[in-house]
């Protein structure tokens, strides 16, 4: 075995309760990485182990990237913290350009958090405080979706619609409906990017607003992929439904691309990927490579403008984090955005999409496979349920494929994979021979 710090240190794994995780299981058991690079990570026992997930589904640009490393110490050295209400520092204002660059005409403003649970919080107050800086202050109601994941704080669950994040946790925010998810087996299963069933999904929401009037509703939120609980694709003709129902009503529409943002999909983002503008966007994860935690949101143009007609010396959204724009995470997320201009990898995610769609394709008629689903560089595998054991089967693949020194996610019984995007065909190979192996020996 390696010898490594970590076993230098005393190793007592019972104070920390680890998040999403069965924490009694882990630490009879526990699976811990020391070191990453590239597209390994790893393990305290001195084994290199394929990232499949990009840590999770946020080291788009790889591990140990020099530069941005550089630029994280460079910016400690000279400024650890600046204040972020009614004080600023150079590079926050640099970055925010910088976005507003990379994501086209169509969103002129940032506001900056600390996470996608912060930034889906930021982008549901925004959206209320902005129909009543309008003269439209009925306009409260927010609309989710089954099975979407949008962060874990109350009004990220609320929206949300995956049943454990919720239902230990009281009555949430009120006001709030959602409308169907699109996933349909019976339809669409197999299908090679985008499912050609569901559009009419997107009609729902007509039914809601019949219900409570549309002069009653703030926003609608989705995920434009829906990865937390599945990899869930939108099908053809879903999300421009969306939008236009949401013009025609004056609903706002936010894409949630925490995960579909920065190059997943092949293109800067998810709107550009689809060609639908929602009026806003939450993003975090790959905005810094997931070196610092960060977050932002985008406002489409005319949104911020909603906010100005108030005396230049008021606070104009009474909102905001002790960390918003935190310098060393501007110094990552600007590193960030070098490398992903540089080495062209959202170019380079899309031209591996269609080696990715056949590799994971080549999965069918694998043992226990009901599904193979992919878009850009993700991919969803699901798998059948054991009978009266959710999760387990999928649980076991995971741990089988850790053994075999690759890292994998699973939700339910459906493995998600996302590799960085400087994943190699070798990689891919290897994802998807490892999973073959492993998933035969899973009952
Ligand atoms: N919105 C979406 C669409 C997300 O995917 C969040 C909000 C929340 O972001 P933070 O930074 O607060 O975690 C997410 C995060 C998984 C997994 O297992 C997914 C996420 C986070 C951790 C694990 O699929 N998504
Ligand atoms: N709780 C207390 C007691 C605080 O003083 C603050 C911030 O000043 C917060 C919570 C919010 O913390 P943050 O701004 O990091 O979200």
């Amino acid at each position: 075995m390696a010898k490594t710090s970590f076993e230098a240190t005393p190793n007592n794994l019972e104070s920390f309760w680890m998040p999403f995780t069965a924490n009694r299981q882990f630490k009879s058991k526990p699976r811990l990485f020391v070191g990453a690079k590239d597209m390994h990570y790893t393990t305290v026992d001195g084994r290199k182990v394929l990232d499949g997930t990009a840590g999770l589904w946020c080291v788009n640009a790889g591990h140990g990237r020099e530069k941005i490393t550089e630029a994280v110490r460079d910016q400690v050295g000279r400024m650890d913290y600046a204040p972020a209400f009614q004080m600023g520092h150079p590079s926050v204002f640099e970055f925010a350009s910088r976005l507003t660059n990379l994501l086209g005409s169509d969103f002129d403003h940032v506001f900056f958090t600390n996470s996608g649970s912060e930034s889906v919080d930021t982008a549901l107050k925004i959206a209320i405080a902005y129909h009543r800086a309008r003269g439209q202050g009925t306009r409260q109601r927010l609309i989710g979706r089954e099975r979407g994941y949008h962060g874990v704080g109350f009004g990220g669950i609320s929206v949300g619609g995956i049943v454990a994040n919720r239902k230990v946790f009281g009555s949430l925010l009120n006001g709030v409906d959602h409308l169907p998810h699109t996933h349909d087996l019976s339809k669409n299963s197999f299908s090679r990017g985008q499912p050609d069933h569901g559009a009419e999904l997107a009609n729902d929401l007509e039914r809601v607003v019949t219900l409570h009037d549309a002069s009653n509703i703030a926003a609608v939120i989705v995920e434009p992929v829906a990865c937390s609980t599945g990899v869930l694709l939108p099908p053809k003709g879903y999300l421009q439904k969306l939008r236009e129902i949401c013009t025609r009503h004056g609903i706002l529409l936010i894409f949630d691309e925490v995960i579909t943002g920065f190059g997943r999909l092949g293109a800067s983002f998810a709107t550009e990927y689809f060609g639908v503008v929602p009026d806003l966007i939450t993003t975090a994860k790959g905005i810094t490579n997931g070196v610092i935690p960060m977050g932002a949101v985008f406002a489409r143009k005319g949104i911020y403008d909603a906010f100005m007609d108030a005396p230049a010396d008021t606070i104009e959204l009474f909102h905001g984090y002790t960390y918003s724009g935190h310098p060393v995470a501007c110094a990552a997320g600007l590193a960030t955005m070098d490398i992903y201009r540089e080495e062209g990898l959202f170019e380079r995610a899309a031209s591996l999409a269609s080696y990715w769609e056949d590799a994971i394709h080549s999965l069918k008629g694998t043992r226990n496979v009901i599904d193979l689903r992919n878009l850009g560089l993700l991919a969803g595998i699901e798998l059948e349920a054991r009978p009266g054991k959710p999760t387990a089967r999928a649980f076991e693949a995971f741990l089988k494929s850790y053994d075999k020194n690759l890292l994998i996610r699973t939700t339910g019984d459906i493995i998600a994979l996302s590799p960085p995007l400087i994943v190699e065909k070798k990689h891919i190979d290897q994802i998807v021979d490892t999973l073959r192996e492993v998933l035969a020996t899973v009952d």
